[in-house]
């Protein structure tokens, strides 16, 4: 019988062979697609996130969890268009204008997708109109920028400027993280979030989806 816990587990342990196997399975069974997702893929992906908040994980341990993440969801992908499962919400994600260390911003994608979120990736060196663009043509509801030099974290404000002149304020939410960046800076620059790791910002985009759906 289909196991979700185990495939939860094997996350965990990034076992990519194990999940596709487990997943498959669960799919012959016909089990819910949104069970496979939420209490065996995300299950794990969670505690991924737990353990690398807590440095009991590091970087590596992460980049195979999600690489097992990956496998199984695009087994079960197809199925998710079909029953017309939404996503936890559309994020666009890039490490800002001038700025090339992609390290950090595509472990945060690997989270955010992790958590259920469908993921626009930008890339690196992302000018603000990419990220207005995310928005208004693929319906991104939350803006993540990444920023490792000192010399680019203006680059956000000017984003988060440019999210003001293209009336998109209070529309979509705005998160804000990497090392030189902190949550002073964030409320000087008027991000509507900032996270310090990768697990906390899945987190902080989830509640900033619920913050603009309640409001
Ligand atoms: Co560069 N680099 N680098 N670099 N580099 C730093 C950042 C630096 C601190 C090194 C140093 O001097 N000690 C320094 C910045 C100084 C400063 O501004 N304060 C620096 C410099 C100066 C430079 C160059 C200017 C060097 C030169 O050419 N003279 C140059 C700039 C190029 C450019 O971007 N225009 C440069 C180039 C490079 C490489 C290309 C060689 C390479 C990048 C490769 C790549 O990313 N593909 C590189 C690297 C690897 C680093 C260090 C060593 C490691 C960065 C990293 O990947 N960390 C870094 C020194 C260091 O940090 N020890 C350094 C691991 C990663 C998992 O952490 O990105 O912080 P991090 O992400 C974390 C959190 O910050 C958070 O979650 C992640 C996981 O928990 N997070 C978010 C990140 N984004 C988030 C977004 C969120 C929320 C959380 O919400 C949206």
């Amino acid at each position: 019988m289909a196991d979700l816990q185990a495939i939860a587990e094997n996350i965990i342990k990034g076992q990519a062979p194990k999940v596709k196997e487990l997943v498959s399975q669960a799919l012959q069974e016909s089990v819910p697609v949104r069970d496979i997702l939420h209490k065996g893929l995300i299950a794990g992906m969670n505690v991924v996130g737990e353990k690398f908040k807590n440095n009991e994980f590091y970087v590596p341990e992460v980049l195979i969890a999600a690489r097992a993440m990956k496998q199984g969801m695009e087994l079960i992908r197809p199925r998710l268009i079909e029953e017309k499962v939404e996503p936890v919400g559309k994020a666009a994600i890039g490490t800002v204008k001038g700025d090339l260390h992609d390290i950090g911003k595509n472990l945060v994608a690997m989270m955010l997708e992790g958590a259920g979120f469908e993921v626009i990736d930008l890339g690196i060196d992302v000018p603000p109109e990419k990220f207005i663009g995310a928005v208004k043509e693929q319906g991104a509801q939350v803006i993540c920028m990444s920023a490792l030099l000192t010399t680019t974290m203006p680059s956000m404000q000017t984003t988060i400027e440019a999210v003001k002149e293209a009336g998109l304020s209070g529309k979509v939410g705005v998160m804000i993280g990497g090392a030189p960046v902190t949550q002073a800076y964030a409320d000087q620059i008027g991000a509507s979030g900032y996270a310090p790791d990768a697990a906390s910002a899945a987190e902080k985009a989830k509640e900033l989806i619920e913050k603009m759906k309640a409001a």
